[in-house]
């Protein structure tokens, strides 16, 4: 592990600055940030612009194993839901083995798109018969150690899914594996406790979705504990779903949470997809972060998430690659911005007094996604995790430009392959655009996808 690292120029908190002389500590985290540092023969000198890496804030790890192969036109009305049949045809199948397996190759992909950390949104619980592994935790604890082994942060988000539809539905026998009661939920909060203290983890509340639990399960859950714990939970991500839960309480999805709920910084709300101006307006004063997932939001038809409204009220917002068609920070944000332009028929809709789309939309997910992941990550700074992504300095569309422009060039014309190396709490996971472990876990991964697709 290297004590340190010389940025020629480095993304701090207070702006762009050269030469840059990065310390951390053997617990990964930053102890000093220095701008106009010397040449140091015990620092590891990066060679091109350093930024600090990006949060994923939502993750359902099991579903790379089917990215791609859903897109074949086998009915007319191919929808979200016509693709979560498909999706829990997988969820039939999977061994903890397997979870395991994909995981760990999957969190290899999304730390060479430049995500340092990932909140894992996870809801395969139990074994294929639907009943709990000796061990409740077991697929928690698979997950937990695909992270460690690709050397990836991670916020672990066991989710709390007790129904199959508003109101306290009975679940379908294809949801079997999630099904928890509060009980049971709450004792497996507690045997992942002391797994998620070490440094780079955290454990974090999940709600599937409003669909999946009801008021008084929620409130179970957040009054067992008055910590800072992170909270998320999918919301109105599908027209179907606001429709439903009109029908059922008469109130929109976003509006019944927060007639219900407490809302504040600790919750993520996930696609907030179908917000109604005050719904917008409710969430950016809650200083809840928008957990926006463009391009599986784009794959699975969902709608397009009011973002302009919703940056104007101050709204805090993360990105997130959710199914995984797309590990890349670069397509997230880009699509992000991408969604509003094509909708308004205007160029840059989202940025902040600044005016520079691709210097807001980077700074505002990584304050957004750490937020999010209840994690200090998302800025160079002391006492943060030393998790830092360098891009290539030689590529010649990086040369000659500086500031906020490394980045418009980066997310707007270029690609995951201008990620150069990638450093998570003080190790470098990926350099030279290669992970030491990537044709190990590559293999690993098409085997436990053959066995189980
Ligand atoms: C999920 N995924 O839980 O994996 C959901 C689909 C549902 C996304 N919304 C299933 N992207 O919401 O019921
Ligand atoms: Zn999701």
């Amino acid at each position: 592990m290297p004590r340190a690292v010389i940025a020629p120029i480095a993304l701090l908190p207070e702006g762009w600055a050269e030469q840059v002389l990065i310390e951390f500590g053997r617990d990964g985290r930053i102890t000093r940030v220095e701008a106009g540092a010397a040449k140091s023969g015990d620092a590891d000198h990066c060679q091109g612009p350093v930024l600090p890496g990006m949060p994923n804030l939502h993750s359902h790890a099991f579903q790379r194993a089917m990215a791609g192969l859903a897109e074949v036109a086998l009915n007319p009305e191919d929808s979200f839901w016509t693709w979560r049949d498909l999706m829990y045809r997988l969820v039939g199948r999977l061994t903890p083995e397997q979870v395991e397996d994909i995981a760990r190759y999957l969190y290899i992909d999304m730390l060479k798109g430049g995500y340092t950390a990932v909140a894992e949104f996870h809801y395969l619980h139990h074994g294929l018969d639907g009943k709990p592994y000796a061990d409740p935790a077991e697929m928690s604890r698979r997950v937990l150690r695909a992270a460690e082994r690709a050397g990836i942060g991670i916020t672990l988000l066991p989710v709390l899914y007790a129904h199959g539809g508003f109101g306290g539905k009975a679940p379908s026998d294809a949801q079997k594996r999630f099904i928890n009661t509060t009980d049971q939920y709450l004792k497996l909060q507690e045997s992942l406790a002391k797994d998620c203290a070490a440094p780079g983890r955290r454990l974090g509340f999940c709600f599937h979705s409003l669909r999946a639990v009801t008021g008084d399960e929620i409130k179970s859950v957040m009054g067992s504990a008055d910590d800072d714990r992170p909270v998320h939970v999918h919301i109105a991500e599908q027209q179907k779903e606001v429709a439903d839960c009109l029908a059922w309480s008469g109130r929109r999805p976003i509006q019944w949470l927060y007639d219900h709920v407490p809302v504040d910084e600790r919750w993520c709300l996930i696609h907030a997809t179908h917000a109604e101006p005050d719904e917008v307006a409710a969430m950016a004063k809650s200083r809840a972060v928008a957990g926006l997932c463009p391009t599986t939001e784009a794959n699975l038809g969902d709608g397009l998430f009011p973002a302009i409204d919703f940056v104007a009220d101050g709204g805090r917002l993360g990105i997130g690659s959710d199914s995984h068609v797309s590990l890349s920070v670069v397509e997230e944000l880009r699509w992000l911005e991408y969604g509003q332009r094509l909708k308004h028929e205007r160029r840059n809709r989202l940025h902040d007094a600044n005016k520079h789309v691709a210097g807001y939309l980077y700074r505002a997910s990584l304050q957004g996604g750490a937020q999010a992941l209840g994690q200090k990550m998302g800025a160079i700074a002391v006492g943060n995790r030393a998790d830092l992504v360098v891009l290539d300095g030689q590529h010649p569309l990086l040369a000659h430009v500086s500031g906020d422009d490394i980045l418009g060039r980066w997310l707007f014309a270029g690609l995951n392959r201008m990620v150069k190396d990638v450093m998570v709490g003080g190790e470098w996971v990926v350099q030279d655009g290669r992970h030491g472990d990537e044709i190990e876990a590559g293999r690993a991964f098409a085997a436990a996808v053959k066995a189980a697709i």
